[in-house]
């Protein structure tokens, strides 16, 4: 099996198929933004993608649902809802911390963990029965809306207050508010959405609410994305050898047990290896992925590694998964290789360059060497008919029409502009089951499935203890950055984020340090406190990616805590197989 995340791991996996690998997944999919692209793909029959298809920066309205732009530093994400900021567009923020996002909202809705679903239920509710939604869209396009309206007539902003937390007036004007702005009207649809295990089913209410506002294929909303027409490099095919025919089914979802997942679970094959079924996994090829922080429960995960014959891991810093590596093959950084050339589906259509500007210091390798060296040494040297990286891409620009020095001297080529939109001519197309916006699902309800979302409340945790949230800080990414001297030196450790209320309660200041303890028993390392009114008396947060037990991560060794030590529980998603990982409390464990 094979774990990767990002372009650089194309390589690798053609030369995996090539020995006949069939099981690769990614924690993009089941930590990370799955089950929204479950949701949006089971209402419209297409999914949000990524880079995303939101149109931010012509939205008139803008709700964001936990995605903390400005402190998530999607870029393009970022700069955009600067963008819209600056066209002044109406912000609605929901999240249980005041995050960035929320100091530049026209309304702010602390919302009570865990409870979104209702909220949005209570949204449609006002929005359906006081008429406010897109009538001719949703009569053009949709499918089954009597079904869902009888669906929603119990959930009022009365219902939903005592969930939430949110009062009904301010439910009443921020749905007003969505529809004064529809159809350009984006109700953000997140990116890390695996919360609580329901995760699906409150992205398709967030997927359903979008199309009250008619804001699918509109400007404002979200856009028909487009790519350049460059073709793949003609293997595996004639006259190139093909990939052997797999023998077996894929491991990571026996029996479709989560039926929507249309994309490889990385905990089903970490699964697969600890149980040996449906049959067992002795390898793993990991490629930029530190599966000991980016996966929950990591005691899991390190028993899985017990169980391989062979673990091999590509990375560029000696990360904990490269602590637990058989063979580490140590890449060259971004900055001093090429990668696969980047034709993503975009608002534009581009191709883009990663091309070396220094060189290696030492005798690391760039992604394409490894995996065509490995290749050869597997006597599959027949599955790279190219000498080097600069020969394939230059095959691929000349196929495309395209010319590699001019990529070379401005690292982008951007195409004709193209229609993004409904009205600029996009055909109004939806690959579903019915060929319509699915407002009640019959796939879903075939399967078992709520056909219209419906509330579950969420487990509170034991008393007296706080539900931990986690996120994302400007200067860093996930669990790899934390080393790097420069980012270092401007955030070197975490905090946890506590009420000031509440710290008071315990004679705590901003600066002390305590430990936090989750209801296994998990103690993590001290971490600084940070007293704050910007958070819930019900939740703590800390930034994710500190507490790094690899010692050979110099600068970030026991520095701050991990979120993933204390996230021991995961709900499963029912409907595709995503760990909702917002289902940890913790205690405070006073240091001195
Ligand atoms: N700087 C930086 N930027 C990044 C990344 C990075 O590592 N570093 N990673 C990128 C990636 S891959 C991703 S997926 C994104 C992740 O970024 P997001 O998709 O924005 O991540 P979330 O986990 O949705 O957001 C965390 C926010 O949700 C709030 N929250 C927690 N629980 C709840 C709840 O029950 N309800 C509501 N309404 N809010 C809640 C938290 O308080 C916090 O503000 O960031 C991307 N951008
Ligand atoms: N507890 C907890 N778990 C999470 C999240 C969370 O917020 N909290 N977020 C979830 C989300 S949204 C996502 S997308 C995933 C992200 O999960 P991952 O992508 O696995 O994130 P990282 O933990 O940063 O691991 C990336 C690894 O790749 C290495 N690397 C960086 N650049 C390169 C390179 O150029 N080449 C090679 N070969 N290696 C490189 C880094 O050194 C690091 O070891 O995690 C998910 N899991
Ligand atoms: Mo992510």
């Amino acid at each position: 099996a094979a774990f990767s995340h990002g372009i650089g791991g194309n390589f690798l996996k053609h030369t995996l198929k090539a020995y006949g690998a069939i099981n690769f997944a990614a924690p993009s999919f089941a930590q990370c933004r799955g089950p929204r692209d479950v949701g949006f793909k089971l209402t419209y029959g297409e999914d949000v993608s990524s880079p995303e298809r939101t149109d931010i920066k012509n939205a008139q309205c803008l709700v964001l649902i936990g995605s903390h732009l400005g402190e998530n530093m999607h870029n393009t994400q970022a700069q955009e809802f600067a963008e819209a900021i600056g066209n002044d567009a109406s912000i609605i923020v929901v999240d249980p911390r005041y995050s960035v996002a929320a100091s530049k909202a026209k309304y702010y809705l602390p919302i009570k963990p865990g409870t979104d679903l209702a909220l949005l239920l209570a949204w449609m509710n006002v929005i359906v029965y006081e008429n406010l939604y897109d009538k001719e869209y949703v009569e053009k396009y949709g499918f089954g809306f009597e079904q869902f309206k009888a669906e929603l007539s119990t959930y009022t902003p009365e219902w939903a207050y005592p969930e939430t937390g949110i009062e009904p007036k301010l439910i009443r004007a921020t749905a007003r508010e969505m529809a004064r702005y529809k159809p350009a009207t984006l109700i953000h649809p997140g990116r890390h959405v695996t919360w609580y295990g329901d995760d699906a089913q409150r992205s398709r209410a967030i997927a359903l609410l979008n199309a009250l506002m008619g804001s699918w294929g509109r400007k404002g909303g979200f856009y028909y994305p487009v790519n350049m027409d460059v073709p793949a490099y003609p293997y595996p095919a004639y006259p190139y050898p093909a990939y052997p025919t797999p023998t077996k089914d894929k491991v990571d979802n026996p029996n479709k047990k989560y039926p929507f997942a249309h994309e490889a679970i990385t905990t089903g094959i970490r699964e697969a290896t600890l149980t040996g079924n449906p049959y067992p996994i002795k390898g793993w090829f990991v490629y930029a992925t530190n599966l000991i922080q980016a996966l929950p429960n990591e005691e899991i995960t390190k028993q899985a590694i017990q169980n391989l014959d062979l673990m091999v891991v590509v990375d560029v810093i000696p990360n904990e998964i490269a602590g637990w590596a058989d063979v580490v093959l140590p890449e060259s950084v971004y900055l001093e290789r090429h990668d696969d050339i980047n034709v993503e589906w975009f608002r534009d259509s581009f191709v883009g360059l990663r091309q070396p500007v220094v060189e290696s210091p030492h005798d690391q390798k760039p992604n394409w060497w490894i995996a065509k060296k490995l290749a050869e040494k597997l006597q599959l040297g027949n599955y790279y008919p190219w000498k080097n990286v600069e020969e394939y891409i230059n095959y691929r620009m000349t196929a495309a029409g395209l010319s590699f020095d001019e990529l070379k001297k401005n690292g982008i080529i951007l195409g004709a502009k193209q229609p993004n939109y409904f009205d600029e001519g996009v055909p109004a197309e939806f690959q579903t089951p019915s060929g319509k916006i699915e407002f009640y699902s019959l796939q879903l309800q075939q399967a078992g499935f709520d056909p219209v979302p419906k509330y579950k409340r969420p487990a509170s945790g034991p008393a007296g203890s706080f539900r931990l949230l986690y996120g994302r800080a400007p200067v860093h990414s996930f669990s790899r950055t934390q080393t790097n001297r420069i980012l270092s030196d401007a955030m070197s450790e975490n905090e946890v984020w506590l009420n000031a209320n509440i710290a008071e309660r315990y004679g705590l200041k901003s600066g002390d340090y305590i430990k936090l303890k989750n209801q296994d028993g998990v103690v993590s390392n001290k971490v600084k406190v940070k007293a704050t009114e910007r958070i819930r008396q019900d939740c703590v947060y800390m930034v994710h990616g500190f507490g790094h037990t690899a010692k050979g991560l110099k600068h970030a060794f026991g520095k701050g805590a991990s979120d993933s030590q204390l996230l021991t529980r995961f709900e499963i998603d029912p409907l595709m197989g995503g760990t909702g990982m917002n289902v940890n409390f913790v205690t405070i464990e006073m240091e001195g």
